[in-house]
């Protein structure tokens, strides 16, 4: 039997598309600014964003990185959720390496964060305080189990930012499936936004890679930023050829993920033990609880790895199921049933 694995979208492996694409790319020396590939690449990001200017990286927490080292110097102060991927799962690479002052908030269950707390946060033009420059969002939000930011929040925090001089940065690593969740284009979603990162490797199916997209300034000295980090890359057409098509092709079918997500948590959802509620599965992300006097969370995912169903704990008493390209309708069914078998008393 096939493997199920919902561990993440970051498993999925390039389409045939994709690698036929990334056989016949034109490419050159990106560093030297002769790379076809990637300049289409980035030409098109920009274009589905509605930004000026867009830079491809090799990854998700680089393109956050980038994005930040950018809008921040030295002892400047980034507002983001608790519960961001920049603030949990990024190695505290923005203190790490630019000396950027985390001022982390308190993310509620729907992946925003109170605009009063937001306001209140904000430095004083003083010199005891640290300079707040930005404030990051995440839409979806990963650890708030893909929950989607809608427009007038993000609309919101966007007038709120630019109203007190901050940037306002969005950690978009799934912007897309926010987008199709919402029925709008990308670009209406984003308008608000000083800087975006999104990820093609995740539900978009690319093997690699990130885009940052902003105006051309901005642009210009983020790829000084991602030079600085070794990001530079030379002949990334090949694998730029694969972000080209997962924009053109693979954009409309995250939809299906979203849908497969929701079937299994109304699946699991009654079985014993698991506490998810089904209506906050928005996009391709299942969180749920495990409370079971006679089975840790490891040992569920464990005996449900023994059935070819894998998915990863996530600390305490939580686990994380994600769909992607690679699962279809059948297979959720046949997860559902390994659950079933796995949980019951
Ligand atoms: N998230 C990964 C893990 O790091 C948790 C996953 O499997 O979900 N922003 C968000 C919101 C993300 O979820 C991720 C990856 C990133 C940034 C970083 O992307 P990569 O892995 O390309 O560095």
């Amino acid at each position: 039997m096939t493997i199920i694995d919902l561990r993440s979208d970051t498993v999925t492996k390039p389409t045939p598309a994709m690698r036929r694409a990334m056989a016949e790319a034109e490419v050159g020396d990106d560093v030297l600014g002769d790379d076809p590939t990637v300049k289409r690449l980035e030409e098109l990001a920009a274009a589905r964003l509605g930004k000026e200017a867009a830079l491809f990286v090799p990854s998700g927490t680089m393109a956050n990185l980038v994005s930040l080292l950018t809008h921040c110097g030295r002892g400047d102060e980034v507002i983001l959720g608790d519960q961001a991927h920049i603030y949990i799962y990024e190695a505290g690479g923005s203190a790490a390496v630019g000396s950027i002052h985390p001022r982390p908030l308190p993310n509620r269950p729907d992946g925003s964060i109170d605009l009063d707390l937001i306001e209140a946060a904000i430095r004083p033009n003083d010199v005891h305080a640290p300079r707040t420059r930005l404030l990051a969002l995440e839409n979806t939000h990963n650890r708030c189990s893909g929950a989607v930011l809608p427009l007038t929040t993000m609309d919101a925090a966007a007038a709120l930012a630019h109203s007190r001089g901050l940037a306002l940065h969005l950690d978009g690593a799934r912007v897309f499936n926010a987008a199709v969740a919402l029925g709008l284009e990308v670009s209406t979603l984003v308008a608000g936004c000083d800087s975006v990162s999104f990820c093609l490797s995740k539900g978009l199916g690319a093997p690699v890679g990130s885009m940052v997209v902003s105006t051309r300034p901005f642009i210009q000295e983020a790829r000084r930023a991602r030079k600085v980090l070794g990001g530079a890359m030379r002949q990334s057409g090949v694998i730029a050829a694969a972000g080209i098509v997962a924009l053109n092709e693979m954009v409309e079918r995250l939809a299906d993920d979203h849908a497969h997500a929701r079937r299994l948590a109304e699946g699991i959802a009654g079985l014993p033990g698991i506490v998810l509620d089904p209506a906050t599965v928005q996009t391709n992300i299942v969180i749920f609880a495990l409370d079971r006097p006679d089975m840790t969370p490891q040992q569920l995912a464990a005996r449900l790895h023994a059935q070819d169903v894998w998915l990863l704990t996530m600390g305490g008493p939580k686990l994380r199921a994600v769909t992607n390209y690679h699962v279809t309708a059948q297979e959720i069914e046949r997860a559902i049933d390994a659950f079933a078998a796995v949980l019951a008393p």
